[in-house]
């Protein structure tokens, strides 16, 4: 296996290199790169990078719009290689996940979308900027095992509590698993709300959720 250099990989998608990242994934992929270590050492890393420099007003919008385009570029690539690692044929729990209301940001959740299905989780994604109502709806529709929350604001992961609160007002909280993530989410805000899980990343996610239906 060839040595692959994943800080050239962040650097592009620090400089929103959309084109050249997309063959920069299929030749890491080529040289036997596992799909989740390009994401984390490589584009994850790229990415936040570029959140840090908008954060403290390095870059302007424009700039970060480039470096998530060239991110999702590239997890196009990856996401069905991750697929493909299917580890487990058996079907090993249900998942609904979404990007709560107000929020459009899901390279992190289809990240753990992806793993999840490749562990043998069916799982339903309801994409973005989902209202509560239809979370609820879809847990009444579904019965899933596991309800996944992603929100990035702080401005936005207080509809991860308001979800709850409805769950439990609706006699429903002890039906599911609830799960929550995003950048803006640690494990005080987990308890606070009264959440079942959270991970940092989807790898964590995945053994968190295999926890949870033990
Ligand atoms: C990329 C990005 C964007 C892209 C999103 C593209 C897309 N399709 O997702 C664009 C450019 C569109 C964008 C827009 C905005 N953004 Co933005 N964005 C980011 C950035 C740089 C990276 C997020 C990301 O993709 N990270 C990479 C992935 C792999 O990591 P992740 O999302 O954390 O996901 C992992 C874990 O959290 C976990 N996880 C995630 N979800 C879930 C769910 C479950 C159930 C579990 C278990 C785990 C889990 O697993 C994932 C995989 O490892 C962050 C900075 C940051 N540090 O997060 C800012 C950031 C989140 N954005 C920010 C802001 C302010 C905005 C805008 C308001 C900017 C504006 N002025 O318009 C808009 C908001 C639009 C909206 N209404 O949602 C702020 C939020 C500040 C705050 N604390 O509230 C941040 C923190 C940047 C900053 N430093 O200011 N953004």
């Amino acid at each position: 296996m060839m040595s692959v250099n994943f800080e050239e990989l962040s650097k592009l998608v620090i400089d929103g290199d959309t084109d050249a990242i997309k063959s920069a994934v299929k030749n890491a992929i080529n040289d036997g790169a596992d799909p989740l270590e390009i994401v984390d050492k490589g584009l994850a890393k790229g990415i936040r990078t570029v959140g840090e420099k908008y954060g403290k007003g390095e870059i302007f919008l424009t700039e970060l719009l480039m470096g998530a385009e060239a991110m999702k570029a590239g997890m196009e690539i990856i996401n069905p290689e991750i697929q493909k690692q299917k580890k487990e044929l058996k079907k090993v729990g249900t998942v609904v996940i979404g990007t709560v209301s107000g929020d459009i940001h899901d390279l992190g959740k289809n990240i753990v979308t992806a793993l999840f299905s490749a562990h043998g989780f069916d799982v339903t994604d309801l994409g973005v900027d989902v209202p509560n109502e239809k979370f609820i709806d879809k847990l009444k529709e579904l019965k899933p095992d596991i309800l996944g929350l992603s929100a990035l604001m702080t401005s936005t992961i207080t509809k991860q509590r308001d979800i709850i609160n409805t769950l439990k007002e609706t006699g429903l909280r002890d039906k599911v698993k609830v799960m929550v993530g995003g950048a803006a989410v640690n494990e005080d805000f987990v308890r606070e709300i009264g959440a079942d899980g959270y991970a940092e990343n989807a790898n964590d996610a995945v053994i968190k959720a295999k926890d949870l239906l033990k």
